[in-house]
């Protein structure tokens, strides 16, 4: 059975909007007609896809408005293209506000009978959902969505133990484009560009540098990293609130000759390949797309025991599990592996195994056409 699908997600750099848009488009791939509602053209629909659409939701700023009522008009051509479309299936990506946006849009096209899908991702629940302002309206987008999945385990438990929902939350974990996330393509030539050289070693960190990813422990756990393996560089690529705070950590380390700080970039998956392992040592995070990615091309992660990482990456197996705040210890996981090569050989082919095993996007598209057959049969 073919259906049609509204996708709405924050369209812009973030692992929800690439898990949103990588699912639409291996769905139109398998012959489903795909119509993402957007503020602006997801940034992974870079070329135009058979079965393919985008709906753009305008936020206009009016003089009467403080604020741009962002949520209403996104409600408002939700029920349009549901109208206009004939769709079946409206999956949104966050519960705030897009759940409830899509929800009131059920509601105005009623005749309609379009079934809301509700994927958690994170922040939604981990942060807005301890806000009191919102958790009033995080309950009820959950609540009256015909199916909420979260990406984690870790995830759908925290939702239920905050909103105490009774409402059932199946778990479908993120995937990863595998032709993009491979372990096969040049290293060495782009480390060089970099100044760094082909023997040397490489640590990698990707993220928003928001609080929670706390930067200044990998900063903290690289130099630990430094002590043991001295031929050994971090790279720091992505941007926001705390980047200036682990450059002038890295200063006052005096490793700045070490560490390499390249913003936001778009080959994500060649600067994954040059490097031998990663850390994500965050506080809270819900699933850690960056170390799947970093697993699919073979390189290990070192986690904190946050949200869902150990979901995704298995401790002493395809990397380790730290606790959170101790990036000492941290540090001193990654020079075990890169010290021993035997071991970083074995961590890395179990890493690309459990990724094909638990993480393959086939299996994970096929989760989420269960989910929207479900729905619709009680149509
Ligand atoms: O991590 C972020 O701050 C971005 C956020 C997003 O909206 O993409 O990430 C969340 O969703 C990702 C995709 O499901 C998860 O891999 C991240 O773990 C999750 N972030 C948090 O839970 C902090």
């Amino acid at each position: 059975m073919t259906l049609k699908i509204g996708i709405t997600c924050y369209p812009t750099v973030g692992g929800s909007g690439v898990v949103a848009t990588e699912l639409g488009k291996l769905l139109a791939e398998k012959g489903h007609e795909i119509h993402f509602i957007t503020t602006s053209l997801p940034f992974r629909l870079n070329k135009t896809y058979e079965n393919v659409y985008f709906h753009e939701v305008e936020v206009n700023q009016y003089d009467v408005f403080q604020y741009p009522p962002y949520s209403l008009t996104l409600a408002s051509k939700m029920t349009e293209v549901v109208k206009k479309e004939d769709l079946d299936i409206l999956h949104v990506h966050y519960a705030v506000p897009h759940a409830a946006c899509a929800v009131l849009a059920k509601d105005m096209a009623k005749d309609r009978n379009v079934k809301v899908v509700t994927t958690l991702h994170g922040t939604d629940i981990t942060v807005l959902g301890h806000d009191p302002s919102l958790r009033e309206i995080i309950r009820y987008a959950i609540h009256r969505s015909d199916k909420v999945t979260a990406v984690s385990y870790a995830l759908a438990q925290e939702t239920k133990q905050m909103l105490h929902t009774e409402n059932r939350i199946e778990t479908i974990y993120n995937f990863i484009d595998e032709r993009i996330y491979h372990p096969h393509g040049e290293k060495d030539a782009l480390k060089e560009e970099y100044g760094i050289r082909r023997e040397d070693k490489l640590a990698i960190h990707i993220s928003n540098f928001r609080p929670v990813k706390r930067v200044t422990d990998v900063i903290y756990a690289f130099a630990t990293l430094l002590e043991h393996v001295p031929n050994t560089h971090l790279i720091m690529v992505g941007d926001g609130p705390d980047r200036e705070k682990a450059k002038s950590e890295v200063k006052h380390l005096g490793i700045e000759e070490r560490v390499l700080f390249v913003g936001n970039q778009k080959d994500i998956a060649s600067l994954i390949r040059m490097s031998d392992v990663m850390f994500l040592l965050s506080e809270k995070e819900s699933f850690g797309l960056v170390a799947l990615e970093a697993m699919a091309c073979g390189v290990p992660v070192i986690g904190t025991n946050a949200g869902g990482i150990p979901e995704v990456v298995v401790d002493g197996k395809t990397g380790f599990i730290c606790p959170i705040g101790q990036p000492e210890v941290a540090g001193k996981k990654a020079s075990e592996l890169l010290l021993n090569q035997k071991t970083y050989e074995l961590f890395s082919e179990q890493a690309m195994l459990r990724v094909e095993d638990k993480f393959a996007s086939s299996t994970i598209v096929e989760q989420y056409e269960k989910v929207y057959e479900e729905v619709l049969a009680e149509r």
